[in-house]
């Protein structure tokens, strides 16, 4: 018999409460605390079972250099950090700091509340703004269209029993990107309520089957969808003229601009029925307590700004925000008090890209979403003044998850250092000249307050109760080994280079709390874990203190928060018709709906599969093939002569790939839908059936791509599909 502990899984953004049975440092068994109010005991089969990876063989138990035969052999993690000191130190000196970047990925959120501000504080002590993550590769329209849009400064009805639910290419069944809890509840309770669920995903996914109306579109069509629904909302007379009135500008230009997108002309494009998109857009503009939400496939479609702008214009016209007096019944706990949203005013547009640092590609700027990733390869591959030469990969996996992998494995070749920190030996950490091997969640405290942040982020993810957790460790890092904290990494790092770190409070100087300054550290000694939890805590709503009284965590209820009114005096307005969108919107309707089906007649879209969380780890659940497969509708097979199981070759304009068929009759005829972060490094992972395929080799990073975050078309993309064996493949490129 083992202990069990509560604890937080932190390996996706539902932080499910868990109770955590270990012995002798093994984490035997994983489940959901039943006693929670809010998540019932729900786990998924992934969080389940990534206890495996603790004490699995083959599991980084030390840090690893590369030698000049091109072999790893260990070092110490103190060793490795004084020599990776030197380096970016020497880096630095000789080529300006620029030269020095930082990639975070998944795990740099996830694993430890202090990774984030820790990241910020080392770069700016390095005097390198060159920090990419894959914010800009996720759905950086999110915060882009607020930039074009403004914000409404209290919260969408999406936590307050909304009346109705449109989700663009977003499937909460499976990514657990909706509401935190389990999945399953919050389609009950719209269920219950008889409110309503619109869904627009070209494939009939899980979350699709539980709508009212699912629009089954060809992909790539999201912003002339919804330009469609809020021709229709205008022209019904739905949309909310009070709110409009008093709090948002642009009226005219946005109702001239979708004036084009007639039913007819929506339907066409798009390919779905014309009467069901009246009837989607007379259900998402009848309720004032509605909200929509995007998912990461219309964002990684090419246009995802102006998809998340016309969103955000949708439930502003239909007064889908909350006004002064109601309840909030969300509000943050572990987040600095003064980051809730809580008052009924506009707060007007504001630049988000254009400024801050210059990308030497594409015209890039930073923006509000961060410096564009799709421009990382070309930053280290370009020579000149500014070029990057070390990077340092934290909690992510570029070799697999930056598209353009032909160029991105090329570019992190080409670097005078990279340093990846994992705890496995991954594509990207195969590629390095330090692995840096690093402590799993159970070894670290944690507390869920990123769970805080997702509704500032967007609408419709995060807590719908103030639930607060906290946990210890709970188990030892195993016997002999030698792993560090990401965060202590970094400090490491700074410490051995000479650099003063100074902290701000939160989550770092991009989610500023007004007011706050950096706190320096005492770098003549190690800082210990509770003063940096402290201050990344510091002003919380409800103090981390109080807490971590709470071993298995609790709801939070008061003191309550209410919708203050506007401000007197206060003239700040939404704006509904900016100029940039709207030209955006009219070149949607010159761009031909379906062009070059001849060579490449098929669009692989993006997905997630329940079972892995992007990249596949050591810890597969067992039963689960350890491959991504290509999902195709069963007409599509037939015409391919292909049978489910067999290898197929996927072309695009950049690439070629193998991967193996299903059959999947949810996916719609003409698409293929395959998921992320799989196969292996360009060239040797042509055994597909034991690795699985990487779509972003089929992507370039420089050729469609979203002009304002430099986001590469992820999904959507045009391919080929023809029947192949791994031996008789007819690309290169593999
Ligand atoms: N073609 C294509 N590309 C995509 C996407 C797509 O849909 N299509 N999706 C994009 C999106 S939305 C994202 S967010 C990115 C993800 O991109 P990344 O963040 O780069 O990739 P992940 O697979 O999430 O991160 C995995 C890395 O973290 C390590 N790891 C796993 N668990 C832990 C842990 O607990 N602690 C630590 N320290 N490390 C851990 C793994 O070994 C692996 O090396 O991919 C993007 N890339
Ligand atoms: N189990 C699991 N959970 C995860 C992850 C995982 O890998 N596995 N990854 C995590 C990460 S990093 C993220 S960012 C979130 C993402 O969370 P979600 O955005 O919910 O991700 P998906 O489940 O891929 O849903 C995207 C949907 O977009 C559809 N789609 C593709 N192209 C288009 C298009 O052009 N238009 C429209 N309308 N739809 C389109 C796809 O068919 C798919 O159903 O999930 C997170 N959760
Ligand atoms: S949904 Fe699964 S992976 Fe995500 S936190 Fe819960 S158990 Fe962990
Ligand atoms: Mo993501």
């Amino acid at each position: 018999m083992g202990t069990t502990t509560t604890s937080i899984c932190r390996f996706c953004m539902n932080l499910c409460p868990v109770e955590v049975e270990t012995e002798n440092g093994a984490v035997l068994s994983i489940s959901g605390d039943r006693t929670n109010p809010l998540y019932r005991g729900y786990t998924c089969v992934k969080g389940r079972t990534q206890g495996a990876r603790y004490a699995h063989p083959e599991r980084l138990l030390r840090s690893l250099k590369r030698m000049p035969d091109g072999g790893f052999a260990p070092i110490s993690t103190d060793e490795a950090i004084g020599e990776i000191a030197d380096r970016l130190r020497g880096i630095a000196e000789e080529y300006g700091p620029r030269a020095v970047a930082l990639f975070g990925g998944t795990y740099m959120a996830m694993d430890s509340p202090v990774n984030l501000t820790m990241v910020d504080a080392f770069m700016r002590a390095v005097g390198s703004a060159m920090t990419f993550t894959t914010s800009t590769l996720d759905q950086p329209g999110k915060p882009l269209a607020k930039g074009f849009h403004g914000m409404w400064m209290a919260p969408g009805f999406a936590f307050q029993d909304p009346d109705v639910a449109l989700l663009v290419g977003n499937n909460p069944y499976i990514s657990h990107q909706g509401r935190n809890g389990p999945p399953a509840d919050f389609f009950r309770g719209l269920a219950n309520r008889g409110a309503a669920l619109v869904v627009v995903d070209p494939r009939r996914t899980e979350t699709a089957r539980r709508a009212t109306i699912h629009l089954q579109p060809r992909p790539g069509e999201d912003a002339s969808i919804i330009a469609g629904l809020i021709r229709v909302v205008i022209e019904d007379g739905l949309h909310d003229a009070e709110f409009v009135t008093e709090n948002v500008t642009g009226f005219d230009a946005l109702r001239e601009a979708v004036a084009p997108f007639t039913p007819d002309h929506v339907a066409r494009r798009a390919d779905v029925p014309a009467a069901d998109l009246v009837a989607a857009a007379r259900l998402v503009g009848g309720s004032r307590r509605g909200y929509a939400a995007a998912g990461t496939g219309p964002n990684m479609s090419g246009k995802g700004t102006l998809v998340e702008y016309l969103l955000l214009c949708l439930d502003t016209l239909c007064g889908h925000w909350m006004r002064a007096g109601e309840r909030v019944r969300n509000p943050v706990c572990l987040a600095h008090e003064s980051l809730q949203l809580d008052r009924a005013q506009a707060l007007p547009p504001f630049a988000a890209f254009g400024y801050g640092e210059q990308l030497r590609v594409r015209g890039l700027t930073m923006t509000a979403a961060g410096l564009p990733s799709g421009a990382l390869a070309d930053e280290i591959l370009l020579p000149g003044d500014g070029r990057v030469r070390a990077l340092l990969s934290v909690g992510a996996n570029p070799a697999n998850c930056v598209p353009d992998q032909l160029k991105m494995t090329e570019a992190l070749r080409s670097l005078d250092l990279l340093v990846q920190v994992d705890f496995q030996m991954s594509p990207t950490a195969r590629l390095a000249d330090y692995v840096i091997a690093t402590t799993l969640p159970f070894e670290m405290p944690g507390t869920n307050l990123m769970a805080d942040f997702l509704p500032l982020y967007a609408n419709g993810v995060g807590l719908a109760v103030p639930f607060a957790q906290y946990t210890e460790a709970v188990v030892e890092p195993p016997a002999g080994s030698d792993l560090v904290e990401q965060w202590r990494l970094l400090f490491g790092l700074a410490r051995r280079m000479g650099l003063q770190l100074d902290l701000f409070p939160g989550l770092g100087e991009a989610m500023p709390i007004p007011g706050a300054a950096p706190v320096a550290l005492d770098m003549t000694r190690d800082p210990e874990v509770d003063e940096l939890f402290a201050l990344v805590h510091s002003g919380s709503r409800i103090p981390l203190e109080e807490v971590r009284r709470h071993p298995k965590g609790a709801v939070f209820a008061d003191p309550p928060v209410h919708v203050k009114p506007k401000e007197p005096g206060w003239e700040g307005r939404l704006d509904v018709g900016n100029a940039a969108m709207m030209a955006d919107l009219r070149d949607e309707l010159a761009a031909p709906a379906d062009a070059g089906r001849e060579e490449f007649p098929f669009r692989l879209i993006s997905r997630r599969m329940m079972h892995v969380m992007n990249s596949p780890t050591v810890a597969l659940p067992g039963g689960r093939p350890p491959y991504n497969p290509a999902f195709l509708h069963p007409a599509d097979l037939a015409g391919l002569e292909v049978a489910p199981g067999d290898i197929v070759e996927i072309t695009s304009a950049r690439g070629a790939i193998l991967a193996v068929a299903e059959e999947d009759d949810t996916v719609r005829p003409g698409t293929v839908s395959v998921s992320h972060a799989f196969g292996d490094l360009p060239g040797i992972d042509r055994d597909v059936r034991s690795v699985g395929s990487n779509t972003g080799r089929l992507i370039a990073d420089d050729v469609v791509f979203e002009r304002y975050s430099g986001q590469p078309r992820m999904s959507n993309i045009p391919v080929r599909i023809v029947r192949t064996e791994p031996g008789e493949s007819s690309s290169e490129s593999h």
